[in-house]
């Protein structure tokens, strides 16, 4: 764990160090890390592209790495336990959920093996003595910033399409999170990938995520973490004229109207945001709730809420403890500013007896009514806490909905089949659900946001789209 993933070899960093990783349940230091240098990245980049321009990786048909992915997605599925064990200990994830991320990462994998041989281009009819053919390559080698709150999922969605379009791939996990990534870059080696394929190296974003998004071996850059670093990877791209993905979290509505079905909505609102302990970018974490049933709604959601149980990931409750300590004070600050601000505190959750008082652990809460304008209302707070906003009529509805600068998800809770129509027309963001809510939906559809939430579209076939060009091949046969 204390060392990067190289050329398909552990490889202790150049300058040595190394950095804690940190159990949030205890708030203990539970093993180290290898701290990664710009020198790193750029051995990783070399390996990277040696692999993709003369290396094995790079000679490999679409369905010889087809198969290798699918091969590596039944052994992720063979050390699902190992694996959920080691992200609950990272991250502090109850084991159910660290269980599915093992699952959804080898789900990545298996789709996406499965498409690497029907990535191809067309033909265009053009001058009778010219043959067009318009042929799909992939990139070349492509840099991976993750996040800590997905690690797995985010390893899957964001590199199993590029690998199965022919990339290469190096990837630089947050600080918070890389055991299970590194974990998983080895298991990947096992299941045959040749050496280079994936390079992992660990350490901090400011130093070396700059490094790796402006490296001039690098082709494209996928990232997922905050709005300001996602601007700076843009930036930096820009300078070394290559695209981006950005997915950057979101303030999502779930918008529930007076004919909504409660005994669906509730439990799948409250879902919605205690998931993760609410460190989910799709988390539905505004609910605005139509004037009219307001106080019968928040009852009912409110006795939910304070059902919810926190506690370490062995105890599996609902939820766990925050990432780190940092974030923690970040989700108190959202929680203590709203008190000051005289928002009603409708309901929280209760953190179980027995958990460690180190841990960071928060109660999850539940505020409303919210005004608009409130910073619970616009900003992620990126933890279990719910703001509830009221609304009069459809266009309330949606100017509510709609007036944050974020656009990831939103969702409209109505048995009116016009009103479900018009939501999903009106409603501004990458993916829209009606009378469900899809935080975890599957790996199959197109997802990503619109202006604070990022651009570009991860899951799905479109996804390969990003990581494969196009180039013309015309040929002139005759006169
Ligand atoms: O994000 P950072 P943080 C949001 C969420 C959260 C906030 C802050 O609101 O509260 O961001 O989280 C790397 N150049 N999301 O501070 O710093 C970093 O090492 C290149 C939403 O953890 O953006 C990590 O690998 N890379 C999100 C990754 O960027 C840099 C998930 C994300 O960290 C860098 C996470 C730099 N200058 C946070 N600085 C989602 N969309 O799900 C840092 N990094």
């Amino acid at each position: 764990m204390d060392k990067h993933f190289i050329n398909g070899k552990w490889a202790a960093g150049s300058s040595g160090e190394t950095t804690p990783a940190i159990d949030p349940s205890t708030g203990k230091e539970y093993g180290r890390i290898a701290l990664g240098t710009v020198e790193d990245i750029d051995t990783a980049v070399r390996a990277a592209r040696h692999a993709f321009d003369e290396g094995a990786w790079g000679k490999l048909t679409a369905a010889e790495r087809g198969r290798l992915l699918q091969k590596f997605a039944l052994l992720i599925q063979d050390h699902r336990e190992e694996l959920a064990r080691i992200e609950a200990k990272d991250t502090g994830k109850p084991m159910t959920v660290a269980r599915n991320d093992a699952d959804a990462a080898a789900r990545y994998f298996e789709y996406y093996g499965g498409a690497a041989d029907k990535v191809y281009g067309n033909t265009i009819p053009y001058l009778n003595n010219h043959f067009v053919a318009v042929v799909r390559e992939a990139k070349g080698v492509t840099g991976h910033i993750l996040p800590w709150n997905y690690p797995m999922q985010m390893f899957g969605r964001t590199l199993a399409p590029s690998l199965a379009a022919g990339n290469a791939t190096i990837l630089k996990p947050a600080e918070a999170a890389s055991a299970s990534i590194l974990r998983l870059a080895e298991l990947a080696s096992e299941a045959g990938l040749p050496d280079g394929a994936i390079n992992v190296v660990t350490g901090p974003g400011s130093k070396i995520g700059p490094a790796l998004a402006g490296h001039h071996g690098v082709d494209f850059i996928s990232f997922t973490g905050s709005p300001e670093v996602g601007q700076l990877i843009q930036k930096t791209a820009a300078d070394n004229y290559i695209n981006c993905t950005l997915e950057l979290g979101g303030k999502s509505p779930q918008v529930v109207f007076s004919d909504a079905d409660f005994d669906i909505a509730i439990p799948t609102i409250l879902r919605a945001i205690i998931q993760n302990s609410g460190q989910t970018c799709s988390a539905g974490s505004r609910v605005l709730v139509q004037r009219t049933i307001y106080d019968d709604f928040m009852q009912r959601l409110g006795d939910a809420f304070g059902k919810v149980r926190v506690g370490s990931p062995d105890m599996d409750f609902d939820c766990g403890p925050i990432i780190t300590s940092r974030q923690r004070k970040t989700v108190q600050r959202f929680i203590d500013k709203a008190k000051a601000d005289g928002i009603p505190l409708i309901a929280e959750g209760t953190i179980a007896e027995g958990v460690d008082p180190d841990g960071f652990f928060v109660r999850p809460s539940l505020f409303g009514p919210v005004p608009h304008s409130n910073s619970l209302a616009q900003e992620e707070v990126f933890g279990p806490v719910l703001a509830a906003l009221s609304f009069e009529d459809e266009d309330d509805a949606v100017r509510i909905a709609n007036g944050t600068e974020f656009g990831l998800v939103a969702a409209a809770w109505t048995r009116d089949g016009g009103r479900q129509m018009r939501m999903s027309k009106r409603l501004r963001a990458g993916q829209v659900f009606i009378n469900c809510y899809g935080a975890g939906a599957g790996i199959e559809l197109p997802f990503g946001g619109t202006g604070k939430s990022g651009h570009g579209r991860e899951k799905g076939l479109v996804a390969l789209d990003d990581y494969t060009n196009l180039k013309t091949v015309v040929i002139q046969h005759g006169s």
